[in-house]
C-alpha cells in the first residue's frame, strides 16, 4: 500500500467540483486517510512549488495557488502514487486521457483541477505541508 497527496486546486473548488473528483477518487479504490479545506498563504505555496521557482509560470501558479481554499487529501491504495498521476492526466488538459480528471474538468495547463505527487520521495515530502506523518500511520 502506498500513500500520496492529491490537492483540488482552487479552480475546482471555485467550480464546486471538489465532491465529485472526491467521488472520482473513492470509485477509483483510494482511502482518504486524512482530508482538510485550507487557503494557502504566498510563502507556503512557494515552498510547496520551490521546483519549479526557475520557471516563467511560477509567480503565477503561487498566485493562483493562492486565490481560494483547496482541498488537502492523503490518499491510499495498492500503487497509489502512480495510478493517481494516471487518473489526473496530463499537465495540459488538452493532452489528458479521455475520461482523467483533467481532461474531463480543466480549465488550462495552470487551472487544472488537481495536483498529485509525481514519486515517492516527492509524496513524503509533500504530505507533511498539510498532516503530520505521525498522524497516518504510513
Ligand atoms: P503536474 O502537476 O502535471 O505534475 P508540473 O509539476 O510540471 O505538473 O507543474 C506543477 C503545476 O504548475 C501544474 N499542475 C500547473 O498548475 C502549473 N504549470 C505547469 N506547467 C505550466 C505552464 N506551462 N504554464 C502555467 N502553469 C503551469
Amino acid at each position: 500500500m502506498e500513500t500520496t497527496l492529491c490537492l483540488i486546486k482552487p479552480d475546482a473548488t471555485r467550480r464546486r467540483l471538489a465532491g465529485p473528483i472526491l467521488g472520482r477518487l473513492e470509485s477509483e479504490g483510494f482511502e482518504v486517510l486524512a482530508i482538510r479545506r485550507l487557503q494557502l498563504r504566498e510563502p507556503t505555496a512557494r515552498a510547496f512549488y520551490a521546483i519549479h521557482k526557475d520557471r516563467p509560470f511560477y509567480m503565477e501558479l503561487i498566485g493562483f495557488m493562492t486565490s481560494g481554499p483547496i482541498y488537502a487529501l492523503a490518499l491510499r491504495r495498492e500503487g497509489a502514487i502512480a495510478y493517481l498521476r494516471q487518473v489526473v492526466g496530463a499537465t495540459d488538459p488538452a493532452e489528458a486521457e479521455p475520461g482523467t480528471i483533467r481532461a474531463e474538468h480543466a480549465e488550462n495547463k495552470q487551472e487544472n483541477c488537481v495536483h498529485a505527487s509525481d514519486a515517492p520521495e516527492t509524496a513524503v515530502a509533500e504530505i507533511p505541508f498539510f498532516f503530520p506523518l505521525t498522524d497516518l500511520a504510513i
